[in-house]
């Protein structure tokens, strides 16, 4: 590990500091760990490494709470059921500018940082973008000084470990937390009771409720910091554990029921037991409701305390409090406030009502109508019975309003109601989420624009100022600095020794676009990056590719709207061209994918199947083997990524126009200089308008091309027929030719795309094929690929998570960010 970009400007004596970090490590060791160096194992060092750090992170956390605390400072409250945080030693220390002194600390005690930094285990409590955006804000939050804490779950299992078994994807169950986890810190002071079912009475107070419930659970605190750049600020990641009240039955136990004398504990410790997975319809378990309403209700109640505790009085909460809603899964918050206020607190509902209104803002992440949560109302009164009767009063005041003032005319409530009738009463999640904030928003420009006009179009009507746009941003600390050193170093040259202070300063980098010898840099610094993933992919899979081949990747979740297999059928279309014209100078290409499919989402299950499939056709054929790869790689999490996108030349951002909300991988990938192969969908389009339309290869039909072909679609034989090699690669796969010993593995797959092409696949395949033919000519001239490369990285600051941490902060929470930091690029 060498020195990172926050070392180099520190001026304290390295020598002094490499000392004391020594005797820290050491003295974790012994009486932390109780371990004498001599028989101290990797995964020892490691745990002291992580506590002397925490050490240094903690210092930095209570000077930041202190200070937000006595300035009296308005705070961000980010509920997220998912934060997708990765490691977090490297990141720590990179921000606290002590990874050279760490390193060279180890190095003296015979220990290589760099091996023990990966065996840390990976903590993937989410799914993908919107668990990964959870994290980079919270980290970008301490980075420009917004005061903040992050609410979720402390799930004992993240998200399922993945194998590939014979080509298939078999799920291991993950257990990140089995030898505990050095950073976070248990506050048993912090513990609410958070109730389900039961029965309500009406007190003597009007509109005030008195909720019995049947059931109570202990959600307790585990609080996690997170440094900011520079160590200047950090924030806090709370994490609720589900404890039960009475852990053992005594009573069951003494008559030998052991089961029943920890049933109760059971029931309650499954809320925080494990991660739900995106699946290809939503939960819909109760389990999940549950895990929704315990982290919400913790998180409120605490929020509303601390409130409390600090100024005596709650009719300043807005004020004071920005309450940011992940998507709809903590949308609860809004019968919850209300319960809090009203049932509690004793407030007036109106007054309650514009309390909660100004204090919450929620943020959606999918137009998917598959992916929109709704709740039956049975099983809300059932689990929620308060909530329930505040939400059907939230929404009759709400219809009624909108009666009165439209005079009933033109609007039809039952889009805009709260319940959805049509489906057997379910209460829109959504819609709970919209009517309680003060401000709704996208995150790309697409995808707030398409908000206004599809979902949230009668919502919209109604309330026209609501919806606004932020675009997703990414922590450059982690994907540029962290992941990708050589380039950082090379960048801070040109750029100045301040560009990881102000990334803004990335801009510099385009005067420099034509530089011959700084391509020549480029693209050494690339071609390790490349070594050190091809290591990774022989040890994982067993093939061996060339690092001076293209390495063309597409990493994220399966899912049909993200098309791996308009991906995988091109390469298939690819493989039997330079099998028929094997003399031609085909550009070596090396296509690799990773990501995981959910358990119950067959479709998905099968398209990594054929990826692995059609993987050991060609990289088993002679006349391609130098010409061509195909590689799937096992278990794609944070870890990976930091890996692969510094390696990546072309970066697959191939969703159907309309369909990604706005995708953060593309960010990533583009400000590291891959070259985007994508969609005019998400944040594609700013990455496009951003770099300009030379430097990203644009294929596709637009999102309005998508939504008129749905409503009146093309045959699809007639699209087949229209589009040359289509047909053969279909029937290839069809029929067996990649699955020889089961002939009719992918007959579902092909049958269900010459059936109905929803997502576009047949109609895109001509124009990403000849997307990728142009991207075989660009990268001919590595000239003009290099100018692409550099242009793409010196356009792409503006991504950085701080902007859109800087957006957030003055146009939806109205508090300040420190002024140095945010500026973008
Ligand atoms: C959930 C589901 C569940 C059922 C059906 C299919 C489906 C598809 C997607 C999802 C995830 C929804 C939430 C989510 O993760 N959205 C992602 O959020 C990222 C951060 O804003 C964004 O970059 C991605 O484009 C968006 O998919």
């Amino acid at each position: 590990m060498t020195e990172t970009a926050s070392d180099a400007s520190r001026p304290a004596d390295t020598a002094g500091r490499v000392e004391a970090l020594k005797a820290e490590i050491l003295r974790k060791l012994t009486y932390s760990l109780g371990k004498n160096a001599s028989v101290a194992q990797p995964h020892d060092w490691l745990t002291a490494g992580i506590l002397a750090a925490r050490d240094h992170v903690v210092d930095v956390w209570h000077r930041s709470t202190r200070e937000s605390y006595e300035t009296g400072r308005k705070r961000v409250y980010y509920l997220s059921l998912e934060f997708l945080i990765g490691r977090s030693l490297a990141d720590a220390l990179n921000n606290l500018g002590l990874t050279g002194a760490m390193a060279q600390a180890m190095r003296e005690l015979g220990v290589d940082l760099a091996a023990i930094e990966t065996i840390e285990p990976d903590a993937a409590l989410g799914n993908g973008g919107l668990g990964r955006l959870a994290a980079c804000y919270l980290e970008a939050m301490a980075s420009t000084g917004v005061p903040a804490l992050g609410y979720g779950i402390r799930y004992d299992h993240g998200l399922f470990k993945q194998r590939i078994d014979g080509g298939k994807q078999i799920e291991v169950p993950e257990d990140w937390l089995s030898f505990r986890n050095p950073w976070e810190f248990e506050r048993r002071e912090a513990s609410y009771k958070i109730g389900f079912g039961g029965s309500l009475t009406a007190t003597q107070k009007p509109g005030e409720v008195f909720w019995e419930p049947e059931e109570t659970v202990f959600a307790v605190a585990y609080d996690t910091p997170v440094v900011g750049w520079r160590g200047r600020d950090a924030t806090t990641l709370r994490l609720w554990r589900a404890r039960a009240m009475h852990p053992l039955s005594l009573d069951a136990f003494n008559q030998g029921d052991i089961v029943g004398a920890v049933a109760e504990r059971n029931r309650a410790e499954a809320i925080s037991k494990v991660l739900y997975p995106n699946d290809s319809t939503p939960a819909g378990q109760e389990l999940r409701l549950r895990q929704e309403f315990f982290f919400t209700s913790a998180s409120l109640q605490d929020l509303v305390r601390r409130h409390y505790r600090q100024f005596g009085r709650l009719d300043n909460l807005a004020d004071k409090v920005a309450i940011q809603l992940n998507d709809t899964h903590p949308s609860l918050a809004v019968a919850e406030l209300m319960r809090l206020l009203v049932d509690e607190h004793g407030l007036p509902w109106e007054e309650a009502w514009t309390i909660t209104s100004a204090t919450i803002s929620y943020t959606n992440h999918t137009l998917l109508p598959e992916a929109l949560e709704t709740w039956p109302v049975a099983l809300m009164e059932r689990l929620l019975p308060r909530h329930m009767q505040i939400i059907f009063g939230i929404n009759a005041r709400f219809l009624e309003e909108v009666r009165r003032s439209s005079g009933g005319e033109n609007v039809d409530l039952s889009t805009i109601s709260l319940i959805d009738e049509h489906h057997g009463r379910r209460v829109r999640m959504a819609h709970l989420a919209f009517v309680g904030s003060h401000t709704v928003n996208g995150v790309s420009a697409l995808h707030s624009k398409l908000m206004e006009q599809t979902v949230f179009a009668p919502l919209h009507a109604i309330f026209p100022g609501r919806i606004t746009n932020v675009t997703n941003g990414i922590t450059p600390r982690r994907w540029l600095f962290g992941a990708n050193p050589g380039l950082t170093k090379l960048l801070q040259e040109v750029c100045g020794d301040d560009l990881t202070d102000r990334i803004g300063n990335i801009r510099r980098l385009a005067a420099h676009t034509g530089d011959a010898a700084l391509h020549q840099r480029l693209a050494a610094i690339r071609r390790e990056n490349k070594l050190k993933l091809a290591k990774i992919i022989r040890q994982d899979t067993g093939v061996t590719v060339d690092p001076d081949a293209l390495f063309d990747v597409q990493i994220k979740r399966i899912h049909e709207y993200k098309r791996q297999l308009l991906n995988i059928l091109e390469t298939i279309a690819l493989y039997d061209a330079i099998r028929s014209e094997p003399y031609r100078d085909w550009a070596p290409r090396v296509k690799i994918f990773a990501g995981k499919a959910a358990s119950n989402y067959g479709t998905a299950k099968a398209i990594i199947n054929l990826i692995n499939d059609v993987a050991v056709v060609v990289n088993n054929d002679i006349t391609t083997r130098d010409r061509l790869k195909v590689v799937f790689l096992p278990n794609y999490n944070v870890s990976a990524a930091e890996v692969i996108i510094p390696a990546a030349d072309v970066s697959e951002q191939i969703s159907t126009a309309g369909m990604e909300a706005s995708g953060t991988g593309n960010m990533k990938f583009a400000l590291n200089g891959a070259i985007t192969i994508g969609t005019l969908d998400g944040a594609n389009i700013e990455i496009g308008e951003r770099v300009g339309a030379d430097n990203i290869v644009i294929f596709g039909m637009t999102a309005e091309e998508v939504e008129a072909a749905k409503h009146n679609p093309r045959p699809t034989s007639e699209v087949i027929a229209a589009t040359p090699h289509l047909e053969g690669v279909l029937d290839a796969v069809a029929s067996g030719a990649y699955s020889p010993r089961e002939r009719d593995r992918y007959l579902g797959l092909v049958e269900g795309l010459r059936a109905n092409d929803w997502f576009m696949v047949l109609n895109d395949f001509e124009s990403y094929r000849q997307a990728q033919r142009r991207i075989d000519s660009l990268w001919a001239d590595q000239g003009k690929w290099w100018r692409m490369s550099v242009t793409n990285t010196a356009h792409c600051g503006w991504f950085s998570a701080d902007r859109a941490i800087g957006e957030y902060a003055e146009r939806i929470w109205h508090v300040p960010t420190s002024p140095d930091t945010t500026a973008g690029g």
